[in-house]
C-alpha cells in the first residue's frame, strides 16, 4: 500500500512539473498567473494587460543562462565600474540633487556621497534603469519552472501590486531580466516593503522620481542596519606571512587588528573599538581593507563583496578621497568604460569583429580579444585590459 502511495506520489509530481518550452505549458502557467493575480486582488484591467503574452520572453532566457560578474577579475570589474567618468559624473549629479541627498542624509542618516554611490553603480546616476518589461521577464522566469519559481512569482504579484496601488503605470515597468528596476533597482517586494515617497507628491515612484529613488535607497540602507557616522571600509597593510582571522563576517575591534600587526594605509593610528573584518579581495597580495557595519549594509544591497566594495569606494571617491594605495596583483590593469569603447574600435580597425563598440565586454568582444592576442603573440585572456589595449595603439 505504502509502495502504491508513494508511486502515485510520484507520478503526480511528475505531473505538477513545469514543462520549460513544451508548448501547452507556457500558456497553461500564464493562465495560472492570471488567475492568482486576480485573487490576489489586482484589477483586471492590469491583470489582462500585464499578462498578455503567448510566449517566454526568449532574451529574459538567455540571459538567465549567462553567468555573471563572478568570473570577472575584481580589479577588472572595479576598474570600469568606479572609473574617472563616474566619479566626475557623480559630482554632477550631486551638484544637481544636492537639496534632495541633504535630505535624504538627514532624515536616514546615510552619508549623501553613499546614496549617490548606490545610484551610479545601480544605474549609472539613472542612466541605465533596463530594458526588459518585468510582468513578461517575471512571468517567463516563473513559467520556466525551476527552484526559484515560488520566488520568482511572489516578485510579479509584488510588481502588479505596484501598479495596482497606483505607485506606477505598468507601461514603466521596464527593469532587468530578474526584476530590478527603477533608479535604485529594487526588486519589487523590496519596492513594496521599503520604497518612500520622499518627493511627497503621494505615489512612491522610483522610475521617474530622483527623490523617490534616493531616499528609498537611503531607507533600505537605515533598515539594512546603517550606523550614522561609522566608517564603510578602511584601506590596511597586512604583515606578511599573516594567517589569523579573515572575512567580512569575522569581526573584531580595531585596537585587536592593531595588535595582530595590522597598519592603516594612511598612517595614522589604527585603535578603537569599532568592529570590522578583514577583506582580501584579491587574496595576500593585493590591497586590504578592514570592513565594518556600514560595509554589510551595502552588501545587503546586493549581495556580493565585489559590489559592495565598489560602492564603498566610489562613495570616497565622490567625496574627495583618492584611489587604493595598494596594487591589485596584475601586470595587465583592467580598463575603463571608455578604453573599453576604445579597444573595441581599435580591434574594428585593425578587421576584427568585436560587436557594437559599446563599452560591454560579451562573447563577441571576448573573441575579438583572444583572436588578437593569439595573433599579436600575447597570453591569450580574453580580457579587456591594458596589454591588449596598449598592443592595438590604445594610450
Ligand atoms: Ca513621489
Amino acid at each position: 500500500m505504502r509502495h502504491i502511495f508513494l508511486a502515485a506520489l510520484a507520478a503526480s509530481l511528475v505531473l505538477a512539473a513545469p514543462a520549460p518550452g513544451h508548448a501547452a505549458g507556457f500558456p497553461a502557467c500564464i493562465d495560472g498567473l492570471k488567475r492568482a493575480a486576480s485573487k490576489a486582488g489586482i484589477r483586471q484591467s492590469v491583470v489582462r494587460k500585464a499578462l498578455e503574452i503567448d510566449a517566454p520572453d526568449a532574451r529574459v532566457l538567455r540571459l538567465s543562462k549567462v553567468q555573471p560578474e563572478s568570473r570577472i577579475a575584481i580589479w577588472d570589474y572595479l576598474a570600469f565600474v568606479v572609473d574617472d567618468q563616474r566619479v566626475r559624473e557623480g559630482r554632477a549629479a550631486m551638484r544637481a540633487h544636492k537639496g534632495t541627498l541633504r535630505r535624504a542624509e538627514k532624515r536616514y542618516g546615510v552619508r549623501r556621497h553613499v546614496i549617490a554611490a548606490i545610484w551610479g553603480v545601480e544605474t549609472d546616476y539613472g542612466k541605465t534603469a533596463g530594458r526588459n518589461f518585468l510582468p513578461h521577464a517575471l512571468a517567463t522566469l516563473t513559467c520556466r519552472g525551476g527552484r526559484r519559481e515560488a520566488f520568482w512569482r511572489r516578485e510579479l504579484l509584488a510588481a502588479l501590486r505596484i501598479v495596482n496601488a497606483g505607485d506606477l503605470p505598468l507601461g514603466r515597468l521596464y527593469g532587468s531580466w530578474a526584476g530590478a528596476f527603477g533608479q535604485t533597482q529594487f526588486m519589487p517586494s523590496t519596492y513594496r516593503r521599503l520604497a518612500v515617497d520622499f518627493d511627497g507628491d503621494g505615489r512612491k515612484d522610483l522610475v521617474s522620481s530622483v527623490p523617490d529613488a534616493l531616499g528609498s535607497a537611503a531607507n533600505y540602507l537605515r533598515r539594512a542596519g546603517w550606523r550614522t557616522g561609522q566608517p564603510r571600509i578602511l584601506e590596511v597593510r597586512v604583515p606578511g606571512g599573516y594567517r589569523g582571522p579573515e572575512g567580512r563576517k569575522r569581526k573584531a575591534t580595531l585596537d585587536a587588528w592593531a595588535a595582530r600587526g595590522l597598519k592603516r594605509m594612511d598612517k595614522r593610528r589604527l585603535k578603537g573599538k569599532l568592529r570590522a573584518g578583514l577583506l582580501r579581495p584579491a587574496g595576500p597580495e593585493g590591497p586590504a581593507f578592514l570592513t565594518f557595519r556600514n560595509f554589510d549594509a551595502l552588501y545587503a544591497y546586493n549581495h556580493a563583496e565585489s559590489y559592495a566594495l565598489a560602492v564603498a569606494h566610489l562613495a570616497d571617491r565622490l567625496a574627495g578621497r583618492g584611489r587604493f594605495r595598494a596594487a591589485w596583483p596584475t601586470d595587465d590593469p583592467g580598463l575603463s568604460r571608455n578604453e573599453r569603447r576604445w579597444l573595441q574600435e581599435l580591434l574594428i580597425v585593425e578587421g576584427y569583429n568585436p560587436g557594437e563598440p559599446d563599452g560591454r565586454i560579451g562573447p563577441k568582444s571576448r573573441a575579438a580579444i583572444r583572436e588578437a592576442e593569439k595573433n599579436l603573440g600575447l597570453p591569450v585572456t580574453g580580457r579587456a585590459a591594458r596589454r591588449i589595449y596598449r598592443a592595438l595603439g590604445g594610450k
